[in-house]
């Protein structure tokens, strides 16, 4: 669920509107017609039992959505600008550090780069890539430079870039 309602819904000729919604209905007829079999039931419990909370339904529970982590072009979420806590983390890789130091923080392929107020969860997402690294960014002072960001409704904070400058802890 979370490649065709973040990334590749096309792979499955799903449409996704531009806040990422996408019809339940919709959804698991597509998924059925490439040999996935959902049903609402089952779409309910991955909602729940969902430990990152990634996805939401809407009021009439007709449409589905994932709340971050986007990359597909169809989607250009409109989140309201938010003043962050004094710092934020962000895991990942020891090997991502040389580009890092050189580039700061890049959102790559989704529409954003991803920060917590969570360390531990922060630590488990860089994982993901090999030996983890919490990086702390100064998102205050990002904020009192111009810098937008934004909260996801899971929690999930999100900003455009973050350069080398305000990260201030490499280990
Ligand atoms: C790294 C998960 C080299 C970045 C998590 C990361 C998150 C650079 C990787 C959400 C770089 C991108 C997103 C640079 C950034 N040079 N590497 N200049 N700038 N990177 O998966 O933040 O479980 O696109 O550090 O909880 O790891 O899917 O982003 O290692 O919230 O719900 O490039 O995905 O949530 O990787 O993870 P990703 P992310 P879910």
């Amino acid at each position: 669920m979370s490649y065709v309602l973040r990334h590749k819904p096309e792979v499955i000729g799903l449409l996704l509107d531009v806040e990422g919604w996408a019809s339940i209905e919709d959804l698991i007829k597509e998924a059925e017609s490439v040999g996935k079999f959902l049903s609402y039931e089952t779409i309910s419990n991955i909602v729940s039992r969902s430990d990152k909370k990634r996805f939401e339904r809407s009021e009439n529970g007709a449409n589905i959505r994932a709340v971050q982590g986007h990359s597909s072009e169809s989607v250009k979420r409109k989140y309201s600008a938010l003043q962050p806590p004094d710092f934020l983390y962000h895991g990942t890789a020891t090997r991502f550090l040389d580009s890092i130091r050189k580039k700061g923080l890049l959102h790559g392929a989704r529409h954003h780069v991803h920060l917590t107020e969570n360390e531990v969860l922060a630590h488990d997402v860089g994982l993901r890539y090999g030996r983890s690294v919490v990086l702390r960014i100064k998102s205050y002072q990002m904020f009192l430079n111009g810098f937008k960001f934004f909260r996801a409704e899971n929690d999930v904070w999100l900003t455009l870039k973050v350069p080398p400058e305000f990260i201030d802890m490499w280990d």
